[in-house]
C-alpha cells in the first residue's frame, strides 16, 4: 500500500481541547486507510506562512484514530479465548485476509465515506499553535500515511501475555489506534502512559476511554508519581511477562528506558521515535537517527517504529509503503504528455524548463513511498541526484535541519553511497525515471572530482554531470568554488575527460559571483546552476546554543529568493552558457521571475518538502503564464 502522490486538502472536521492537548480530526477522502505507528505531514491550507515567517514547513504528526473502523476480519471470533489466533499461527492465504480487514474501505466507499483522522496535538511552536487554532470546515494540506508500522507481536501464541502499550505525552496517540487494532482481533492489551504534568497531559477521555490504563505523572497529578518506566519495570517483573511484547512511543528517555528494560527482561519491543522531519518522504534527509554499528537512517523511510533489540534499536523494512532497499519491478514509464514545446538545454531535450536542485528530492525514497505514481506523474523535466562522493558517507550528526523565517537551515553532510554503491545500486533505478539525469559530484581534490567524472562519463544512463565545488580542497584549503582560478583549473582538468555535458553549481557565499561563472565558462563548462544555500545560523532559544549540530549551514526557501535572483541576472549577463535558476521558487510566478532574471532552465529545492508534486504544480503554473504571454510582473 503507498501513499497518493502529492500532498492533498482535507477538511477539518472537529478541533476541541483534550486536557492540555486537541484533538484535531481531518475527513480525508483522498488516501488509503493507516496503520498503527504511520504519520502524516500537515499544514494549513490558509494563513501558512502568515508574515512572511514562520511557520514554513510541514509537521508530522502520528494518526491516532480512524473512522470508520476496519471491518472485523471473518476469521475473528465475535467473543471467546483472548489471543487465540493471531497472524503467526494462520496460513498465509489467512494472514492475508486479517491483513487486508486493516483496509477495508474501496475507493469507491472512500468518495462516498472519507476517512476521519484524528491527530493529538500539542501547540509548543508556530506549526503547532498554527494547526490548534483550525476550526470546523477550514483546511489542511495533508501527505501520508506516510512510514512503517507497528508489526505483530512474534510471541503471541496462545495463553502469551499479550501487548504492553508504553506511551509518554504527545506519543500516546499512535498507542490508541495501536490498542484498537489489537482489541478488535482480541489480543490481551495492558496501557501504561505517562505524562509530565497537568498542562503536558490530556487525550486520555477521547482516545482511552473504552480500557483500563494504568497511568503515572512526574508531578503526582494523576496516578502514580513518577515515570511510566517505573509501572513497565513492575510488570515486566510479572510471571508472564516473557511472553509478552512492547510498544512504545514517547519523549527519546522514556524510548531509551523502555528498550533497556526490556532488553534485561528479554522482552521484543517496537518504539516509534520521532525526529525533526521536513519532508516526510525521504528527500530531505533531516530526520537522522543514528543507526547500531554506525552511519545514519533516515526516520521517515525507515521508520518511524524501530525494533529494540540488546538495548539499542534495530530498523525494519517498512510494512506501509513498499520496501525502498528492495530491488522492485518496474513498469515502463507512460510517455509524458506533451506540455509546451519543451527546452532544449546543453543538448538535452527537456518537456519543460522545471528540474529539482540536487539534494531536494530522493527519487528512490519516492518511489517506495508513493509507488509507480511517482513515474507516471514524474515532477521534474531531468532529475538531479543528490551529490555523489568518491568514498560513501554517512553524513552529519543530527540536528541537520533548523527552520527558519521563510526557509529553512540545512547541514546535511553529502551522506551518499560513494560512486562505486552509487554506480552499482543507484543508477540503475535513477535510469528508470522517465527524463534525463543529471548527476551531481563532488570531489575534494581535483583527482577525487577527476575519478568522479570518469566513473560517470563512462555510463550512457547519465545525461549530464553537475559539479558541485561548494567544498574545501584538501591541498588548499580553499573552497574551490569561491575562487575563479580554483575553479579555471578545476574545469580544465575535467573538461577532457567528457564529452557529457559539465554543469558547475555555484556558490553564492563570495563576493563575486559572477567571476567564478566566468570561470567556470572559461574552463569548458556548458551550463552554470546557482544558487546553492547561503551561510546561516540559527540560534535555539531553549540552549542558546546552534541549533544545527554542525553550527551553521545553508539556508534556503523564499527567504534566499531576491539574492538568488540578484545573482542569475549578473551571471546571466557575464556568462554565455545556459543558467539554472534556484532559490526560492515555489510557484509558477516564482518561475517565471528566475526566467525572466535570465534563467534557461528553473530548479525547485525546498518547496519539494512541503509538496512532493511541486515540481509538476509549478511546470503548470508556468507554463499557462508563458501560453498568456506574460512578462515579469513588476506590481
Ligand atoms: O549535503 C549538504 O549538507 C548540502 C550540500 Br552537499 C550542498 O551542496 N548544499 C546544501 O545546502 N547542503
Amino acid at each position: 500500500m503507498t501513499a497518493p502522490f502529492g500532498r492533498r486538502l482535507c477538511s477539518v472536521a472537529e478541533n476541541r481541547a483534550s486536557g492540555g492537548y486537541r484533538i484535531f480530526s481531518l475527513l480525508d477522502a483522498g488516501g488509503p486507510e493507516p496503520l498503527p505507528g504511520q504519520f502524516y505531514m500537515l499544514a494549513t491550507e490558509a494563513r501558512w506562512e502568515e508574515r512572511g515567517e514562520r511557520p514554513f514547513l510541514p509537521r508530522a504528526f502520528s494518526v491516532a484514530h480512524v473512522e470508520p473502523e476496519p471491518l472485523r476480519s471473518p476469521l475473528q471470533p465475535d467473543s471467546g479465548q483472548k489471543g487465540d489466533r493471531n497472524e503467526n499461527s494462520l496460513d498465509s492465504g489467512e494472514a492475508e485476509a486479517l491483513r487486508s480487514s486493516f483496509r477495508s474501505h474501496t475507493d469507491e466507499n472512500r468518495e462516498r465515506n472519507p476517512l476521519r483522522l484524528d491527530f493529538l496535538i500539542e501547540g509548543i511552536g508556530p506549526g503547532t499553535e498554527r494547526l490548534c487554532a483550525l476550526e470546523s470546515g477550514e483546511r489542511v494540506w495533508v501527505n501520508g500515511p506516510l512510514g512503517n508500522s507497528f508489526s505483530l507481536p512474534d510471541e503471541l501464541a496462545p495463553g502469551a501475555a499479550g501487548a504492553i502499550l508504553v506511551g509518554g505525552g504527545i506519543g500516546i496517540a499512535p498507542l490508541a489506534l495501536l490498542r484498537r487494532r489489537f482489541a478488535n482481533r482480541n489480543v490481551p492489551t495492558r496501557v501504561l502512559l505517562g505524562f509530565r504534568d497537568a498542562t503536558h497531559s490530556g487525550g486520555l477521555d477521547d482516545l482511552f476511554a473504552c480500557c483500563e490504563v494504568a497511568l503515572a505523572s512526574e508531578d503526582g497529578h494523576i496516578g502514580h508519581r513518577g515515570y511510566v518506566t517505573d509501572l513497565l519495570d513492575a510488570m515486566l517483573a510479572g510471571d508472564d511477562a516473557a511472553s509478552a511484547a512492547v510498544y512504545s512511543c514517547g519523549p527519546p528517555p522514556m524510548l531509551d528506558a523502555v528498550a533497556a528494560l526490556c532488553a534485561d527482561r528479554g522482552v521484543s519491543c517496537e518504539l516509534a521515535m520521532e525526529s525533526p522531519m521536513a519532508c516526510g518522504y525521504g528527500a530531505c534527509y533531516g530526520c537522522a537517527v543514528p543507526k547500531p554499528g554506525g552511519g545514519y537512517a533516515r526516520l521517515c523511510v525507515e521508520g518511524p517504529v524501530v525494533r529494540g533489540a540488546d538495548g539499542g534499536v534495530v530498523f525494519f523494512p517498512p510494512q506501509g509503503g513498499a520496501d525502498i532497499s528492495a530491488e522492485a519491478p518496474v513498469s515502463a514509464p507512460a510517455a509524458p504528455a506533451e506540455e509546451a514545446p519543451g527546452v532544449e538545454f546543453c543538448g538535452l531535450k527537456l518537456r519543460n524548463p522545471v528540474i529539482n536542485a540536487s539534494g531536494t528530492f530522493d527519487a528512490i525514497a519516492a518511489r517506495g513511498v508513493y509507488g509507480d505514481a511517482l513515474l507516471e506523474e514524474f515532477p521534474f523535466a531531468a532529475f538531479v541526484s543528490k551529490t555523489v562522493t568518491l568514498e560513501p558517507r554517512a553524513g552529519n550528526e543530527p540536528q541537520r535541519i533548523w527552520e527558519t523565517p521563510a526557509g529553512m537551515i540545512n547541514s546535511i553532510g553529502l551522506p551518499n553511497r560513494g560512486l562505486e554503491g552509487f554506480l552499482a545500486e543507484d543508477l540503475p533505478r535513477l535510469a528508470e525515471l522517465p527524463v534525463p539525469l543529471i548527476v551531481s559530484a563532488m570531489g575534494t581534490s581535483r583527482e577525487d572530482f577527476a575519478r568522479l567524472v570518469e566513473g560517470l562519463a563512462s555510463r550512457e544512463e547519465v545525461a549530464a554531470i553537475e559539479l558541485n565545488v561548494s567544498c574545501p580542497n584538501v591541498h588548499s584549503g580553499l573552497i574551490v568554488g569561491e575562487q575563479p582560478s580554483e575553479t579555471l583549473a578545476l574545469l580544465e582538468a575535467l573538461r577532457p575527460l567528457t564529452a557529457k555535458p559539465l554543469i558547475v553549481k555555484l556558490t553564492p557565499n563570495v563576493a563575486d559571483p559572477a567571476a567564478v561563472a566566468v570561470a567556470a565558462e572559461e574552463g569548458g563548462a556548458d551550463a552554470v546552476s546557482l544558487i546553492n544555500t547561503l551561510k546561516a545560523s540559527a540560534i535555539d532559544p531553549a540552549t542558546g546554543k546552534p541549533g544545527i549540530a554542525a553550527g551553521h549551514g545553508g539556508l534556503s526557501g523564499p527567504a534566499v529568493r531576491a539574492v538568488a535572483i540578484a545573482q542569475v541576472r549578473s551571471i546571466a549577463a557575464a556568462v554565455g552558457v545556459p543558467v539554472v535558476g534556484m532559490g526560492g521558487v515555489g510557484s509558477g510566478a516564482d518561475a517565471l521571475e528566475m526566467l525572466s532574471a535570465g534563467a534557461t532552465l528553473v530548479a525547485v529545492g525546498t518547496e519539494n518538502f512541503r509538496d512532493p508534486r511541486a515540481g509538476k504544480r509549478i511546470a503548470k503554473e508556468l507554463l499557462s503564464s508563458l501560453e498568456r504571454g506574460q512578462g515579469l510582473n513588476l506590481d
